[in-house]
């Protein structure tokens, strides 16, 4: 039986081929080699649609990658960076995109089946090339209109999964998604690679390859890597690394960076050293094998290979490098909570208390409620900024409200925040009592979230289901302490409905405990209604409780729900809410959606 790349990637480094479109450029084709007969019917120009070749050059392709191979490949990429309808439909050919990944991973394969087989010991593998397209999820291409996308997540996931679903048909042995520059269009994408693999029933590792676009380390949609950690890690990942950006040398701090945290085998594939006043690169093999040998000697990488301006005889050096060398060995898996925005926020014991900010909300503000009705986004805007400003290491955006449209609304704002770095820095709480509003604000995030909220109040089945669409977007969960018998008062009641929904969630969903966070409601005190006078104090044993019984899980709250009975005397309110924190932080409370200022 062949090993598979999970079997094969501890024991040894695996090399990875080269850029496929610098090797295209050296066979000097043209417009009729790209088109063929078959494409004669085409308007405009096919040059340059390398994914192409597969169908009207296929020789072209085979050669290059019999050229790895015998430079020592262990991995071959297909040649489908561009084969979804979304790249393709730039020259007109989305109609034939299946086609395309059928027959590129039939090149890869028989190549690879032909070179396993002439040496058993050294297994070859296909990796499905996965690229980003050419529009981003994350940014507005119209500098007038920052809430405008050009593509949305649904259009680009169905895209993936049908080039996914060809891909897997045809025998892929992973799924490489490569080149990532917005971590929203790669979220689409892992979620398109789940869907496909249970459409198609065979599962193959997934690898993420990020490229950073600035010396910052940011990829071109604003994210750290640290924060990019965070979006994905929900998803089943085999591999993470970066490619193309620059050469190896400068690449080097941020491979660091990676492999100190992701808690999966890391992968590297550098461009030829960085480009020349020409655009070309003119680094030598024996230079990049160079650099590329730190990587190898600090015990950095699991695969290694090379983009733009590499060709076979740079993929042949490495074979020398990786002899008996140790590969990587994978960071533990994090054991706290990782949100994110465009940068991390690492919720973990030491960090005392996590502001939410309360504001842009539109039952909870008169003002910001204004503000988007009469479509002041530049001024709700400034509502999120000022609470950032004020400390909210979150913010909670939730826009409810019976003569709004909620959905539109929420994706509205939210793309708008993106839009925004110094709001985008932090995670953004998604609250909404309508579940198609936060499906919809999910799908505009790019980092990890948190869904505010879900609970038992309609029973176990769609609450289980709501967990799961949750997981599958990559996100947190408030769970509020509400069950079919509706919203639990007393300390008991609240704990009863927390140990359910914890267990339902971690054995029936394989829900991550730490992104389970409890709301054991905090409820107006001081109402004139004898039974409402130990809320608060409910709230804290039940913190306690829940702390102490629950691993993993936090606790939040909406603290100034406390005082409403007080609302207009905010001399009160603000000393209701720091007696009430004062006692609920010492039982575990570490979140709270508080008015930052
Ligand atoms: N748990 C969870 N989510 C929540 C709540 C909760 N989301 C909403 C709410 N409760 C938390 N947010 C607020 C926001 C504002 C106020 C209270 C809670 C508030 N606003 C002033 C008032 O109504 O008096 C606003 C005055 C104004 O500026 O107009 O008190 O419990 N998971």
């Amino acid at each position: 039986m062949k090993k598979t790349i999970s079997q094969i990637v501890s024991e040894r480094i695996l090399i990875l081929d080269g850029a496929m479109g610098t090797m295209i450029q050296q066979y000097n084709l043209k417009e009729e080699d790209f088109r063929g007969e078959r494409f004669a019917h085409i308007p405009g120009q096919l040059k340059g649609n390398n994914d192409l070749l597969c169908l009207t050059r296929p020789d072209v392709i085979r050669d290059i990658h019999r050229k790895y191979l015998e430079a020592g490949a262990d991995i071959i990429e297909t040649n489908t960076f561009s084969s979804t309808t979304v790249s393709m439909a730039d020259y007109h050919v989305e109609e034939y995109v299946r086609e395309m990944n059928l027959a590129a991973v039939k090149l890869a394969r028989d190549l690879a089946d032909e070179y396993t087989a002439k040496n058993p010991d050294k297994p070859r593998f296909v990796a499905g090339s996965v690229g980003p397209t050419n529009k981003t999820c994350s940014m507005s291409p119209d500098v007038n209109n920052p809430a405008y996308r050009a593509l949305g997540y649904d259009e680009l996931a169905a895209a993936y999964q049908q080039q996914m679903e060809a891909m897997l048909e045809g025998g892929v042995d992973a799924i490489l998604i490569e080149t990532i520059f917005d971590t929203l269009n790669a979220k689409a994408a892992i979620f398109a690679a789940e869907q496909a693999m249970k459409a198609i029933g065979i599962e193959v590792p997934v690898m993420l390859s990020v490229t950073v676009s600035d010396i910052g380390g940011r990829t071109l949609s604003g994210q750290t890597l640290d924060a990019f950690l965070a979006s994905v890690q929900h998803a089943n990942i085999f591999s993470v690394g970066l490619n193309c950006s620059f050469g190896a040398r400068q690449l080097k701090p941020f491979l660091e960076q990676l492999a100190a945290r992701a808690p999966y085998y890391i992968s590297a594939y550098p461009n030829a050293g960085l480009p020349n006043s020409l655009g070309k690169y003119d680094q030598t093999p024996a230079d990049m094998a160079h650099e590329v040998k730190e990587y190898i000697d600090e015990g950095l990488i699991n695969i290694i290979g090379g983009c733009c301006g590499t060709t076979d005889a740079y993929i042949a050096e490495y074979s020398a490098l990786i002899k008996g060398a140790k590969p990587h060995v994978p960071a533990a898996k994090p054991d706290c909570m990782w949100l994110s925005g465009l940068e991390l926020l690492e919720v973990k014991p030491e960090i005392n208390f996590v502001n939410v900010g309360e504001r842009c909300n539109v039952a909870g503000s008169r003002k910001f409620l204004r503000l988007i009705n009469e479509k002041k986004y530049d001024e709700a805007l400034s509502i999120a900024r000022q609470q950032v400003e004020d400390g909210a290491l979150m913010i909670d955006v939730n826009m409810d409200d019976g003569l709004l449209d909620a959905k539109n609304e929420m994706t509205t704002f939210l793309n708008l925040i993106m839009s925004e770095p110094e709001i985008a820095r932090v995670p953004v709480m998604i609250d909404s009592s309508k579940w198609d509003v936060i499906v919809a604000g999910l799908k505009c995030l790019q980092g990890k979230s948190i869904v505010n909220s879900i609970s038992l109040k309609e029973g176990e089945e769609v609450f289980l289901e709501h967990a799961r669409t949750i997981k599958q977007y990559g996100a947190a969960a408030v769970v509020m302490a509400f069950d079919e018998k509706g919203q639990a008062d007393t300390a008991a009641r609240k704990i009863e409905v927390c140990q359910r929904a914890y267990r339902l969630l971690v054995d029936k969903v394989n829900f991550n405990p730490n992104d389970i966070i409890f709301d054991p409601n905090v409820l107006a005190v001081a109402t004139g209604i004898e039974e409402h006078n130990n809320y608060a104090v409910d709230f804290i044993e039940a913190t306690g409780w829940i702390k102490k019984n629950l691993p993993g899980a936090h606790i939040s709250g909406g603290v100034s729900n406390l005082s409403f009975s007080f609302r207009g005397n905010n001399y009160i309110r603000e000393a209701m809410h720091a007696v009430f924190l004062y006692h609920a932080i010492q039982q575990g409370m570490d979140m709270g959606i508080v008015n930052p200022g």
